[in-house]
């Protein structure tokens, strides 16, 4: 069926939460199948569904994608979301991934053994390393990158409130940050993504991190 869209993962945020937000952004509906057991991922391995025995899984348009950024730039690309140009692309592409980098940190904060150090470095690396960058770049323009909404937006608001989930006052020197968050979260289907209810997923919990566990075999933790 072309015309849905579903997605396989755990029901908790990990790789899949920004392929979430982007299609909020984008209004595109999506169903979700939560990946509970081992079985249920044995068996997506086992029906050749997972490229690389990896999910995020989404199928879209009658396509059974995995890689998260091969699904975001797909559906950035289908949605207007991707900038106008090549240029415009690539600027969005550095920003994306600079935001990827510092998420995937504090995704895998529950899944590591000694978390205080990681989240120490977290702290320090979004306040020296990540926050100026758009702080700068947000000094006058409205949204990241040429004059328009893009995935880069997306990945900084949802980037910005996983951020002070973590350390409340954290954008208090980021002003330009802060109001971007204000406008983006003005934005109606993203006000209504934030409303409990939503398909926005909460913090990881100890049921999501031991299904994680139980699903991959994984008996140490990270380090
Ligand atoms: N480059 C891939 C992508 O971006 O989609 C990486 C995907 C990936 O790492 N998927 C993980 C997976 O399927 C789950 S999300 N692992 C199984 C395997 O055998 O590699 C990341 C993850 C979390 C918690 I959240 C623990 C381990 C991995």
């Amino acid at each position: 069926m072309s015309g849905k869209v579903t997605l396989h993962y755990f029901n908790g945020r990990g790789r899949m939460e920004s392929i979430r937000w982007l299609l909020t952004v984008a209004e595109v509906e999506f169903d979700e199948v939560f990946l509970t057991t081992r079985e249920q991922y044995l068996k997506l391995l086992n029906d050749g569904e997972l490229m690389f025995q990896q999910v995020p899984l989404v199928e879209i348009d009658g396509m059974k994608l995995v890689q998260t950024k091969a699904i975001l730039h797909y559906i950035a690309e289908k949605y207007n979301l991707y900038g106008k140009d090549v240029k415009d692309r690539a600027m969005i592409n550095m920003y994306s991934e600079g935001l990827m980098d510092l998420m995937e940190l504090i995704m895998m904060l529950p899944f590591v053994a000694d978390p205080q150090p990681k989240l120490d470095n977290i702290q320090t690396k979004a306040k020296e390393r990540y926050l100026p960058v758009f702080e700068k770049a947000l000094s006058g323009p409205v949204y990241l990158v040429g004059g328009k909404l893009s995935l880069a937006d997306v990945l900084l608001v949802e980037c910005t409130l996983m951020l002070e989930e973590k350390f409340p006052a954290i954008l208090a020197d980021f002003p330009n940050v802060k109001s971007f968050q204000g406008r983006m979260t003005q934005i109606p289907a993203v006000s209504r993504f934030l409303q409990p209810g939503s398909k926005r997923k909460p913090q990881p919990d100890e049921h999501y991190k031991n299904t994680v566990l139980k699903v991959f075999n994984i008996t140490a933790p990270f380090p």
